[in-house]
């Protein structure tokens, strides 16, 4: 009887000492990673930009799309359910895509594209990346309107490797075309032209007041004096690289496409399409009795035309009591930034030249310290001759059509699709056909 006691008690003991065990096992998996369900309706949306209302291709009528929020760690699932006549995908630029590749979206390279009425579940896990990356349609020109902040927190409990922001302010540039742009791209593709610009930038889906009929459409980033904000910059206009500055204000660069980086400050940064770059942004000590123009234009050196207008949003400081006297809002001066001129490239070289990657213990550099074989690539923008049965080329110069090159050799479009090729388990017959200018 006694001996059963004993047992019974050590039973207990043993029963306890596995649950806790159990408990703080499974919390510290909970904390490790967890999964996260998103659902993008593909759906149109009447939008007005510059006084031009059209019916625009949208995730959940949203522009620029929802925020998908995650850690490093977890596991995404985003369930696209496809409402619109265009066959669409999504692509998460950046992410890894460690053994997920058929997540990856790029119609017609690793998915067939999600066809009216049908959806496609993607599932990947975001392994060693924390920062700001982004996503957007990945068919024709449907990213144009499709996109949106894609944020990856440090895992719980992990911090910043550098000062915590009081906010965090998604940043993401975009470009607005009056005319449907997949008629843009469509017509750029049968001329062999460039394809028409857009007619504005737009600074989290707004131009700004630069443009005719669009100040209201003004995005306005309201701060407090005295704090730190990490604001995500994600360039996700289609074809140009953008300059942004705020005025009187220095931002120190800390990331770039979810990679730390050396902090260093600047007034003004480049970023590229598809890029993303998270700043820290001091604010004034003191509410500064004025508001503050934060621009973007673009950076081009190349041949062909380009939207060179200007998008402006505001930085406005929030008043306290305490400056409520003051003059009202709309009576401060506003300041300007000055921004580099549309071709600078010296600027654009000192920029680049300054991202270094931050190498520290925790998040080192590691790069291989061996070269086996030294490439080197030209990546340019030139021009091939129009076929003689094309009667449609109109490229930049008679009897041309723009050709994008790699070593001076350009893409040939395949007779059949990768996937295909791929299915047919017959890989080498559409190798040749793309390099064949090579071999
Ligand atoms: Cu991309």
């Amino acid at each position: 009887m006694g001996a059963s006691i004993l047992s019974l008690q050590a039973f207990f003991r043993l029963f306890l000492f596995s649950f806790i065990t159990f408990c703080c096992l499974s919390s510290d998996f909970a904390l490790a990673s967890i999964t996260r369900h998103y659902k993008f309706e593909i759906k149109l949306q009447n939008l007005t930009r510059l006084c031009h209302t059209k019916s625009i291709v949208t995730v959940n009528g949203q522009f620029p799309g929802p925020r998908i929020v995650a850690r490093e760690g977890d596991n995404l699932l985003i369930k696209v359910v496809n409402h619109v006549h265009n066959n669409i995908s999504i692509h998460w630029h950046g992410i890894r895509q460690l053994r997920s590749g058929w997540a990856d979206g790029p119609a017609y390279v690793t998915q067939c594209p999600i066809q009216t009425g049908n959806s496609y579940v993607y599932n990947y896990t975001i392994v060693g990346q924390r920062g700001t990356l982004w996503w957007h349609a990945h068919i024709s020109w449907l990213r144009s309107t499709v996109y949106g902040p894609l944020i990856i927190l440090p895992k719980r409990g992990v911090p910043y490797p550098f000062i915590k922001p009081y906010k965090e302010v998604p940043i993401i540039f975009g470009e607005w075309w009056n005319a449907d742009p997949e008629a843009v791209i469509n017509q750029a593709l049968q001329t062999g032209g460039g394809p028409n610009v857009s007619d504005a930038y737009t600074i989290n889906g707004l131009p700004g007041p630069l443009y005719n009929c669009s100040a209201k459409d003004t995005f306005k980033l309201k701060v407090q004096a005295g704090k730190t904000y990490l604001l995500r910059l994600i360039n996700a206009a289609l074809n140009d690289e953008l300059f942004f500055s705020i005025a009187n204000h220095t931002l120190k660069v800390v990331e770039t496409d979810a990679v730390y980086v050396k902090p260093f400050e600047t007034n003004t940064i480049l970023i590229a399409p598809g890029q993303t770059t998270n700043v820290l942004l001091k604010t004034k000590p003191n509410f500064p009795n004025a508001t503050f123009f934060m621009t973007a234009r673009p950076y081009a050196t190349g041949l062909g035309t380009f939207d060179n207008s200007t998008l402006a949003g505001i930085l406005e400081y929030e008043t306290t009591t305490l400056h409520s006297t003051l003059l009202p809002m709309k009576k401060l001066p506003l300041h300007k930034p000055i921004l580099p001129a549309l071709n600078d490239t010296s600027f654009a070289t000192k920029f680049a030249s300054k991202l270094r990657s931050l190498n520290t213990p925790q998040f080192p550099a590691n790069v291989p310290q061996k070269v086996d074989k030294h490439l080197f690539f030209t990546i340019g923008l030139g021009t091939n001759p129009c076929s003689h049965n094309n009667q449609t080329c109109q490229g930049p110069t008679n009897g041309t059509m723009f050709a994008g090159s790699i070593n001076n050799v350009s893409f040939t479009m395949p007779n059949t699709a990768l996937l295909q090729s791929h299915f047919l388990a017959n890989p080498m017959g559409f190798i040749p056909l793309i390099f064949q200018s090579v071999l």
